[in-house]
Order: structure tokens, then sequence, then C-alpha cells
């Protein structure tokens, strides 16, 4: 780390990181100088609903979620799986919402559990969302079903919005979507009915098809024209406890970071890992070059799409530390590895939640390390010592630090070591607005923006229009992939509990396709996608009426390749592998990875170059 400081600046070493021992490793960072920092969960994940929702509202979604899913009358789901997904209070609301007789409408081309609880399942055609939300506020507008005193109140540019959707009828959106126009005009009637207790949900992966800032706008402006932000049953005002820094020096300010880094994209308002990929193949006149990748908690060959770039950056750059709890892909690349100890044996910085009530949590060791391993925080105080950072590893122990923090929020670490969890009374007001209560929303009109000023001023399409998306060739299916609800990424696969209940993905396909294709039930078979990748391993078929047929479906994060995972090696296959090409999201960066097509082998594509 001091030789590349020296011979590039500490610009030119990136933090590649997900969940909580990255944020130890972005205050080395921080101290070292270097703010070229991204983590996936924004370019491969929620980064454009933010930018959709904070054009809006003037605010994130954030996570956690502010959904009211307990108290609502409509929950509407536009391919988020809750239930596979399991994003647990989600889940649990989701649950409690069906007990009160909640309408759930899904929207998946694929028959979810989510659906399965739904009174509208609506299989839509892959990639055409944007038509149905287009029509829907076409159906909401001129059959007068909106919230006019919200909308009146509350709304910027709803005269342009209504003359912009004027010819997106149902009838229209039936042709791209394949759903039928009385079933839009239906589910819409319903959603009004429900109204404001009712949620468009924005979805989390949203990384679909390009234009995904654009689809989380459109459904913000449906919440908006519902007039569920800010209400009961709707979107409540969240709220955040803030954890007092612990003292230390002011960080140096680097020559340039993550920002600069994704200056194309001037919704960006986190790092973006593709840049930073890009970044570390060496071009001429490289303005922001990077030579050098520590990363932590998270596993790039399984994470990031486009598998030849990252491998030409990995063999570009001179370094790579890899900070992991167990081998992985990743560690297979790694110059050095620095194994953390599991999150049952170290402290963590305390969690902030927002909720209806803001919470702080704590996470403390049930057992000690084993072997080599160590936490993160001792990671990064380790480095920085050795860096001349001392000023900003100030304790012997990072428990010092969270003692200081909890004592700073009037509470202490004997009790959040008792509690867990400790909740706090809100501060920042009631959690819906009042009946006409006025309210200025943080964006450039202070107003909800149908029509964004933000978006006109730099040039974009100030409503949301719709686009068609690439479709499969003769013998083709989209490939399709999503969360299997017992594991976690591709994290857990090996973790001998969690491989007992799920070992590997199958591929789900239509029973129309298994007889065109002469498929069975269990039988294996290899993918090849539209650039000639083949999977690695086999992936065995389950043949289902719950896909639509032009698309086929599996589970991400199997299908690993090191070795070392005694289980998980070579079972099923790996979604990532077959998503070579991206569709980048012009607003804020992200890689739209639902454009990928893939055709079924049914011999063994990888025998041939065995045997001659
Ligand atoms: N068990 C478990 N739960 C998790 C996670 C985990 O790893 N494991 N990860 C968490 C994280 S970080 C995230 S971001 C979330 C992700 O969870 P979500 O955002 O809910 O889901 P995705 O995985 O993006 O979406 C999968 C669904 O989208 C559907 N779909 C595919 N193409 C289309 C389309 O064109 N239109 C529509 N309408 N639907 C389509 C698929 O059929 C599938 O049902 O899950 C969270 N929860
Ligand atoms: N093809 C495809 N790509 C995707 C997605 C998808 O659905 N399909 N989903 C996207 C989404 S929504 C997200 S949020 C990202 C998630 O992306 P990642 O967080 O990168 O997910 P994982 O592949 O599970 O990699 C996590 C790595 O962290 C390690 N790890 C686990 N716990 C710890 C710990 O306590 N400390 C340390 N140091 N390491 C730990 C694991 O061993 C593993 O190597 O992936 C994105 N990429
Ligand atoms: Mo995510």
């Amino acid at each position: 780390m001091k030789g590349i400081k020296d011979k590039y600046g500490a610009e030119s070493m990136a933090l590649l990181k997900h969940g909580s021992p990255g944020s130890h490793l972005e205050h080395l960072f921080k101290a070292y100088g270097s703010d070229t920092i991204a983590e996936p969960a924004y370019a491969q994940c929620r980064g454009p609903r933010e930018t959709g929702f904070g054009l809006t509202f003037g605010a994130w979604v954030g996570s956690p979620e502010p959904t009211d899913i307990r108290d609502t009358k409509c929950l509407v789901l536009i391919g988020s799986h809750i239930g596979e997904n399991m994003h647990n209070t989600q889940v649990q609301e989701m649950s409690d919402a069906i007990d009160n007789n909640a309408t759930i409408i899904t929207v998946d081309p694929r028959y979810s559990t989510a659906a399965s609880k739904s009174k509208y399942w609506l299989p839509i055609k892959p990639s055409t969302d944007m038509a149905l939300l287009l029509s829907w506020m076409h159906v909401l507008i001129y059959e007068d079903i909106y919230d006019k005193a919200y909308v009146e109140q509350y709304g910027f540019g709803f005269d342009e919005l209504k003359e912009h959707v004027r010819s997106y009828t149902p009838e229209w959106a039936y042709g791209i979507t394949t759903i039928k126009p009385e079933e839009i005009r239906k589910t819409a009637r319903v959603m009004a009915a429900a109204a404001p207790s009712v949620i468009v949900h924005p979805g989390r992966h949203v990384v679909w098809y390009g234009d995904d800032s654009q689809r989380s706008r459109a459904i913000a402006i449906l919440n908006g024209l519902l007039g569920a932000w800010g209400r009961r049953g709707g979107f409540y005002f969240k709220e955040k406890i803030k954890i007092p820094t612990y003292p230390h020096p002011p960080f140096p300010q680097p020559k340039w970071g993550w920002e600069e880094l994704g200056e194309k994209y001037p919704f960006a308002e986190m790092g973006i890992t593709n840049e930073i990929v890009q970044a570390s193949i060496p071009k001429k006149d490289q303005k922001y070059p990077i030579k050098a990748w520590f990363i932590a908690g998270t596993n790039l060959l399984n994470t990031i799409p486009q598998h030849k770039i990252i491998e030409k950056a990995i063999d570009s750059v001179e370094f790579i530390v890899v900070v992991d709890t167990m081998p992985m892909e990743i560690t297979g690349y790694a110059d050095v590895v620095l194994p953390e100890c599991t999150y049952l044996e170290r402290y963590d910085g305390i969690r902030s939640a927002t909720n209806r009530e803001p919470s702080i949590a704590l996470r403390m060791p049930a057992a000690e390390p084993r072997f080599e391993s160590k936490p993160a925080w001792w990671i990064a105080k380790q480095l920085g010592e050795r860096l001349g950072l001392h000023d900003y590893f100030n304790y012997k122990d990072f428990k010092e630090v969270i003692a200081w923090q909890l004592k700073q929020l009037g509470t202490s670490l004997e009790e959040m070591e008792k509690v867990g969890v400790k909740k706090f009374k809100r501060k920042s007001g009631p959690l819906f607005l009042k009946e006409g209560q006025p309210y200025e929303f943080a964006t450039n009109s202070g107003k909800i923006e149908f029509y964004s000023t933000e978006l006109e001023e730099k040039g974009f399409d100030p409503m949301p229009i719709y686009t068609p998306h690439n479709e499969p060739d003769q013998g083709f299916y989209r490939l399709n992939y999503g969360r299997s609800p017992m594991h976690t990424f591709s994290r857990t696969v090996n973790n001998p509990n969690l491989n007992d209940l799920m070992d590997e993905n199958k591929l789900w396909v239509n029973s129309k396709v298994a007889r065109i294709e002469d498929l069975k039930n269990n039988q294996e078979v290899w993918l090849e996608n539209q650039d000639g990748i083949i999977s690695s391993f086999p992936i065995k078929v389950r043949v289902t009426e719950r896909i639509r047929w032009d698309s086929v479906y599996m589970y991400h994060g199997f299908g690993h390749s090191n070795k070392k995972l005694s289980r998980a090696h070579g079972k099923g296959a790996s979604d990532t592998q077959l998503i070579t090409k991206v569709t980048i999201d012009p607003l804020m960066g992200g890689t739209g990875m639902r454009g990928n097509f893939v055709k079924i082998l049914t011999e063994n594509p990888h025998k041939k170059e065995i045997v001659s």
C-alpha cells in the first residue's frame, strides 16, 4: 500500500467492499488518502431505484425500505419476489398484510411465491414493464381515479404527464406486455380504490434493462398519483439515529475518487464498481488509473457481470488483497488473503436502522475467532499503524469505540449486550402527512416531480418513455434469475446446514419448451449464451408451468468453481458467468443484466475438449 501510494498516489488503490467489513476498511482508506471506493449494492443492485425516487420525491427509498406493508390495502410487486427475497421485516409484514386481506398484485414472468399469494398475477413479457406502468398511469388519469387533492397540493408537472401518457392506453400496452387490457384496467382500479393505502413497491435488485432509473421513476410517479408517499399503508417518513463519530484527525483530501470515476453519469451518488474495473485496465491518456485492489466481503466473480473484463482488470493491476471468511472464487486471485473471522466471532460497527422508530443494534462475539482469522477492525488498525496512521486508530480494541459511541447515545455496552437492539423515540415528527398539511419535498420545485426539472436540465427525458429491449433469437431463451430463499447470494452455498436445504440450483423450463427441446425433469443440461459462453457445470432441468415459455430461470449464486468449496464446487450453474452483456443505465451507471439469452445444450460440450 505504501509502494502504490508513493508511485501512483493513494487514489490509485481501490477498495471494493460489501457489508460490515467494508466500513472498517473504508475508514482505513480515507485515512490513507483514497476515496476510490465502491460496492456492488449500488451499480449491481438498488442504485437506479434511489435515482428514480430521488428525482421524484427528493428522497431515496433507502434500506430498509420505508414501506408500510403491515397496514397496506394493496401491495403491487414488480418483479420483487418477497418471500424468496428474504428481507425479513418485509416478509413478516407481507404475511400480516395477507392476514388483513390486503390485495396483492404481482407482475412477474414467473409464478413466484409472492405471485402464489396474490389476487392478481400478471405474467408480463420480460423487459416490458415500462409499458404496463405507463398504461396504469393512463388509466388512473383518464378514468379520473388518481388522488386529485394530493396531486394538486404536492405535485409538479401533472398537466405535462397527462398529455405524455395520453396515447399509452391499455390496448397499446397489451401488444407489448401480453397483459390483457381489462386486466390492466381492473388492477389500476383496485389500486385506486385502496389509495392512499397502496404501495407500488420500488423493488431492490433493479438493474435489469438499462432504463432502470426511468422505470423506477415510473414506479415513483404511480405512487405519487395514488397519493401513497407519506400516507398510512403507503410509504412512511423514516427516521434514523446518527451514530457519533469517534474522534480522529480530518481525512486528507484525495485528488480524485469515486465521483470522478463516475463523472459520465450525472446522477451517480455512490461509487460504480464496474467503472473501477474499467479504470483498472490501462488505456492511453488515462485520467484516473487504478493500480491495485483491496477487496473485502464481495466475491467479484459471482457479483459483477462480464467476467472477461474483470479478468483483464485482474491481470492488469499490480496487487490484490482480499479479506474474506472462506476460500471463494475471488480469493484465488489474491496476492494476499487476510482471513476474517465470522460475524459470530467479532464486534462490528453499531448498526443504525431506518424504521418507523429509529433503532440501533449491536453485533458482539459469541465465540473466539478460530485459526488465524481476525475481525476486519483489527485488520484495518494493524494496517493503519504500519502505514503511520496511528491517530486514526486511537484505541486498543474496537470495543472502546463502541462503548464511547453508546455512551454518547445515552446507553452503554452493558445494556446493549443484554438487549441487542434498542429502539428510540421519533424526533422528526409524525410518520404520515396530515390531511392538507404543507410539506416541502427536496426537489428543485419543492414538489413531487411528475415532470423532472433535473432530468430536463441535464438533457434526459423528463418523463419516462417506453423503449423496446432486445429479444432472444430463434432457439434462445431469456436468462432470468433471482434469489434462493435458503441462501444469501453466492456466499452461503458451502454452509453445511444451508447446503442441506439446497445444494444446487435448477433450470426452470416451461413444459412447452421441455416438449420442443425434448427435456425431462432432472436431466442435466449446459447453457450457451449469445456470446458463445458455455456454463462450466451442468444444471438440472425443472419442468414447470411457473415460468413463461420465452425465458428460463435459475437461482443466483450457484455453480462455484473454487474446488476448496467442498460442498458447493461444481453444483449447478452460475448466472453471472452467462451475463456477458450489460446495458448501462445512462443516468447512474448501473449494469442492466437481464438482456442475456441462452440456448440449452443436452450433450456435454466440455467432454469433446478433454478427448481431443
Ligand atoms: N434469500 C435471500 N434474500 C435476499 C437476498 C439473498 O441473497 N437471499 N438478497 C437481498 C438483496 S441485496 C436484494 S437486492 C434483494 C433482491 O430481491 P428482488 O429485488 O425482490 O428480486 P430480484 O432477485 O431482482 O428479482 C427476481 C424476480 O424478478 C423477476 N423478473 C425477471 N425479469 C423480469 C421482468 O422483466 N419483469 C418483471 N416484472 N419481473 C421480472 C423474476 O422472475 C424473479 O421473480 O433480495 C434481498 N433478499
Ligand atoms: N448474476 C448476478 N449478479 C448479482 C446479483 C444477481 O442476482 N445475479 N445480485 C446483485 C446484488 S442485488 C448484490 S447486493 C450483490 C451482492 O454481492 P456480494 O456481496 O459480492 O455477494 P457474494 O457473492 O455473496 O459475495 C460475498 C463475499 O463475502 C464473503 N463474506 C461473507 N461474510 C463475510 C464477512 O463477514 N467478512 C468478510 N470479510 N467476507 C465475508 C463471502 O465469502 C463472499 O466471498 O450481487 C449483485 N450481483
Ligand atoms: Mo442487493
